[in-house]
Formats: structure tokens, C-alpha cells, sequence
């Protein structure tokens, strides 16, 4: 065991846990409870994913230099860990640059790590970083392709994660070895649930970035046009709102197996390290559901009821009763004549079965 041959410098997690709180407000709180053991490695593991993802998002500092950032991307995973010093200039903004510029401190606490967290954290990096490249050297102004596609994407860059913090969880001793037998069915499907809440509120947003996740297979259903950008002019609202239905449905289909593997866990810190962030999804799915405001602009769930998920998500009974909520408020707001109705009183009310 390798854990403390090199020191860790206090100074480089006092940087690692002061960035985060810059770059996450709803990760911070929820990773600085977990317990030693387990907390520094995926705050080490979530800088680097971010420090990856900020590669991934800027659609400007590779303009005419396309294979740099496709580089960039497969590299992440092995240069920045194996040049002495290495950091990045010019990519991304505000804190997330801070971040990049300052990486070889994030890769000093990485070294601390035992091999084995080491040996995850790289592994994930770098299939994340060789998915980001194949959907980054492509056209997504018009979305992906089927949901096949929007499910691989979705898969790279959050089911792998989910796929990374099982195996934490279980190498740390935390939680069973049947945590990571679930990696990459269960765990996978825990991340694809926060990335589809993520991209089917982020409509209007990916849209101006000039590129998107909504699949073509669901909203060309519903598009006048055959542009997605229709669905932000008013005068096509009622089929909007179709579309995004049919989104949000679509992202509950994953909730049968996030509960299920969230009865998996048994430490308490990594239940709510798990929960929370399903929590907050299903509130904003809830808030989503049916809601124009998705195409003007970026709808977040209020302040004060995110304090209050966070704070009451305890337990497996507080969080079944969180979704059995949220389930309940999304059947009741199906509109007359929405063409999805059926599936999502079907998935609603199997969620409220299972809760
Ligand atoms: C290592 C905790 C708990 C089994 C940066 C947590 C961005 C939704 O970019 O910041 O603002 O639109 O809102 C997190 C499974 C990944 C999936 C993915 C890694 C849950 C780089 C989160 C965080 C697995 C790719 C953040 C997937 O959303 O996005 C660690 C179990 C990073 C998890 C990205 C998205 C995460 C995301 P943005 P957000
Ligand atoms: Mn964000
Ligand atoms: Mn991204
Ligand atoms: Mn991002
Ligand atoms: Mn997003
Ligand atoms: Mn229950």
C-alpha cells in the first residue's frame, strides 16, 4: 500500500476542496461528508472529471484546431499525471480555468492515493475522455441520433462515473463487493439519471452552445421544421411541451434502478452521497414536467426546497418518500391529450408502487 509514501500537501487539498466549492455548490456539500477513506479520493476524482468535462465544453479556445481538443481529451487520463508540473492555459472560464491552470496540484493528491483508487480514477478518465472525443468530433447542432446514441453519450460521461465510485465504494471497504458487481448495470443507470435531468433541462442552453443531447428519434416526432431550435419560438410551445414530456419521461425510466441500487448501499455517508443528487434530479424532472419556462430559460428548483431535500434525505424511508412525491406531482400534472400520457402514468405509478 502506496497511501502515504508520497505526503499529501496540505496546501494541495486546502486548493482541491477550496475549488470545489467554487465549481459545485451541490457536489461540495455532499462529498466533504463522506468519511476518510473515501472523501479526498472522489474529491481528486471529481476535479478530474471536471477538469476533463471543461476540455469537453469549451467551444471556443479549439476553434480551427478541432483535433487538438479530440487529443486533449484521449490524453487527459495520462499526460497531466506523468509531466512533472502540468497544467493549462486558456481553457475554460472563471473557476473551472483556475482550475485547469492549477491541475498539477490536483494530481499531487491524486499520487497520495492508494494504487488501487489511482488505478480507478485513471481507468474512468480515460474510456470518459475517448467518449467525449467520438461525440465531440461531431455535428450535434441538431442532437443525437436515436436513443441508443443519447444513451451512449450519456453513458460516457456520467454512467462511467457511476461505474468509478461503485468500484470506490467497494475498494474502500465501505460497502460490499456486490456494490461493484452492479457497476455497470445499476451504477450506470445512477449516472444516466442526473445526465438526462441535466440535458433535458439544459434545452435552451446546449441550443446556443451550439451543441445538444436531445435525440432526434424523440423530437423530430413532434418538430414542424425538422430544426430543433423551433422549439424555443412561442408560436410552437404546445409541441414543445410534447417533446419535453416525452424527455422527461424518458429519464424516469431509469428510477427502478436507481432505487434498486441504492438499497444496495449500507454506509450512511455513501447512501447520501448517492441520494441527494437523485433526490434533487426527480424534483427538477417534477419541475420540468410540462414546463414552458424550459424554453426561455434555465429552470432550477428553488433554493429553500433544495435545503430541505438535502437536509431530510437521511434514509431510505425519507428518500422513497422524496420520490413517491415527486411521482405523485408528475402524474397529476399530465396534461389532456399529451401524447406520452399513458407511459408516464405507467412509470409514475410503478414508481409510487415501488416507494
Ligand atoms: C466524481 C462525484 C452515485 C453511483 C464533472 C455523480 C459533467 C450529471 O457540466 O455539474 O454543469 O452540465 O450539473 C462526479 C452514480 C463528470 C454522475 C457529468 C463527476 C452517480 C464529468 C454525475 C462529475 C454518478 C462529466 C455533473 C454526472 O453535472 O454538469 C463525481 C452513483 C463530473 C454521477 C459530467 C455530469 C455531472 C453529471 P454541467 P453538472
Ligand atoms: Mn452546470
Ligand atoms: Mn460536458
Ligand atoms: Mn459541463
Ligand atoms: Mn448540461
Ligand atoms: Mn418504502
Amino acid at each position: 500500500n502506496m497511501q502515504n509514501q508520497i505526503p499529501y500537501k496540505d496546501d494541495d487539498i486546502k486548493f482541491c476542496d477550496d475549488i470545489l466549492g467554487k465549481v459545485s455548490r451541490s457536489f461540495a456539500a455532499v462529498i466533504r461528508q463522506l468519511p476518510e477513506g473515501l472523501c479526498v479520493e472522489i474529491l481528486v476524482f471529481y476535479l478530474v472529471l471536471r477538469g476533463l468535462d471543461t476540455i469537453e465544453d469549451d467551444m471556443e479556445a479549439f476553434v480551427g484546431r478541432e483535433k487538438f481538443k479530440l487529443d486533449h481529451l484521449r490524453n487527459f487520463y495520462k499526460t497531466p499525471f506523468s509531466q512533472e508540473g502540468w497544467s493549462m492555459d486558456g481553457v475554460g472560464q472563471g473557476d473551472e480555468k483556475v482550475l485547469l491552470q492549477n491541475f498539477f496540484k490536483v494530481v499531487r493528491v491524486f499520487k497520495g492515493l492508494s494504487l488501487e483508487s489511482q488505478e480507478i480514477i485513471s481507468d474512468i478518465t480515460q474510456r470518459m475522455g475517448e467518449g467525449m472525443a467520438l461525440f465531440a468530433g461531431r455535428n450535434l447542432t441538431q442532437g443525437t441520433h436515436d436513443i441508443k446514441d443519447y444513451n451512449l453519450y450519456c453513458h460516457y460521461v456520467a454512467g462511467l462515473v457511476g461505474e468509478g465510485l461503485s468500484r470506490l465504494f467497494s475498494s474502500s471497504s465501505f460497502e460490499s463487493p456486490e456494490v461493484t458487481q452492479s457497476a455497470k448495470t445499476l451504477g450506470n443507470t445512477m449516472g444516466l439519471f442526473l445526465q438526462k435531468t441535466n440535458i433535458t433541462r439544459d434545452y435552451l442552453e446546449d441550443l446556443r452552445d451550439g451543441r445538444t443531447f436531445y435525440p432526434q428519434e424523440i423530437w423530430k416526432r413532434y418538430s414542424k421544421t425538422g430544426d430543433l431550435s423551433e422549439f424555443a419560438e412561442s408560436k410552437y410551445q404546445e409541441n414543445a411541451l410534447q417533446c419535453l414530456n416525452h424527455m422527461v419521461t424518458d429519464a424516469l425510466g431509469c428510477v427502478p434502478e436507481c432505487l434498486k441500487y441504492m438499497e444496495l448501499l449500507k454506509n450512511k455517508q455513501v447512501f447520501r452521497f448517492c441520494a441527494i443528487p437523485q433526490v434533487m434530479a426527480i424534483a427538477t424532472l417534477a419541475d420540468l414536467y410540462n414546463n414552458p419556462k424550459v424554453f426561455t430559460g434555465v429552470v432550477k428548483i428553488r433554493k429553500g426546497l433544495a435545503v430541505k431535500l438535502l437536509n431530510e434525505t437521511q434514509s431510505e424511508e425519507a428518500l422513497h418518500k422524496q420520490f413517491n412525491h415527486f411521482a405523485r406531482q408528475i402524474l397529476s400534472s399530465i396534461p389532456q391529450g399529451d401524447q406520452n400520457s399513458s407511459k408516464t402514468k405507467e412509470i409514475c405509478e410503478n414508481i409510487i408502487s415501488l416507494t
